[in-house]
């Protein structure tokens, strides 16, 4: 078997992907759609209090496209947090309006291809910042899942660690240029949802998007061994800019 790679997790992420219903909004008296905004507005407040005492991060952001409207991401130390982050929002006045379209659920992961030997990650402050790590409030988000392929002499898990070193050396090399243009995010999912990691990019120009997954591809480590999802791109949403989208 060849050597497994080690991981440190962070905080577990959902990711929650909704649909508006228009016609039953527009439809809705303006005293129960102004407390459904009210409401939101609530949780969005309380959200943001979490976010400022360390204790989780959340991104709200509107999707663009017949996939999702709207899109959640959650950052929090457990996975109850997140399951009553849920339910207290299936149960909001707002949440009457909307149609689950998508969710994964995954935590904030780091893995030890580029440590250097000796070292222990647990001791460095950049590490556990980057573990849990405060959303930016970027423009534009991008969020896909994605696997490393198993098929045929295509295998990611059987080639060694040092091989496996040197291709994510590379990766990381291409992802370096795009420092302070595009975050990444990367949560794994390996036994939580469908795929083996969320790919999260935050940029404040999308096409720095485009540029880096293109860029990417060429790499052997995504032209060989990356097998992708559907992707979901969508711009920031605040107090004022969902109350002009819910207007
Ligand atoms: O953590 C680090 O910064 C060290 C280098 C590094 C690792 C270990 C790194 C750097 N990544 C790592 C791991 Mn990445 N990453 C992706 C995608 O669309 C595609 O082709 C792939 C989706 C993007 C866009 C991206 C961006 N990375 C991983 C892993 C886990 C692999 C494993 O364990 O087998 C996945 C799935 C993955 C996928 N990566 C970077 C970036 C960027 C922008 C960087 C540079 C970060 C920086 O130095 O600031």
């Amino acid at each position: 078997m060849s050597e497994v790679a080690q991981t440190l997790e962070g905080w577990y992420a959902l990711h929650d992907f909704r649909l508006i219903d228009w016609t039953a909004w527009e439809a809705a008296d303006e005293h129960v759609r102004q407390a459904a905004v009210d409401e939101l507005q609530t949780y969005l407040k309380e959200w943001q209090a979490m976010e400022d005492s360390k204790a989780g991060s959340t991104a709200f952001y509107s999707i663009i496209g017949q996939k999702a409207d709207l899109v959640f991401m959650f950052l929090r130390e457990t996975l109850e947090e997140l399951s009553e982050l849920e339910t207290a929002f299936n149960k909001s006045i707002f949440a009457k309006f909307t149609y689950p379209a998508y969710s994964y659920v995954s935590v904030v992961e780091l893995s030890n291809y580029m440590t250097p030997p000796g070292t222990d990650p647990m001791q460095n402050p950049d590490i556990m910042a980057r573990l849990k790590p405060i959303l930016p409030k970027w423009n534009h988000i991008c969020f896909y899942p994605m696997n490393k392929r198993r098929e045929g002499n295509d295998n990611w898990y059987m080639l060694g660690m040092d091989e496996r070193r040197t291709l994510m050396r590379s990766h990381g090399m291409i992802g370096r240029q795009y420092a302070g243009k595009v975050k990444q995010i990367i949560t794994g999912s390996v036994g939580f949802d469908n795929w083996e990691w969320g790919v999260t990019l935050f940029a404040e120009d999308p096409l720095q998007f485009k540029k880096l997954v293109y860029e990417m591809r060429f790499d052997e480590v995504s032209a060989r061994y990356g097998d992708f999802g559907d992707f979901y791109v969508g711009n920031l949403l605040n107090e004022e800019k969902l109350v002009q989208l819910l207007k």
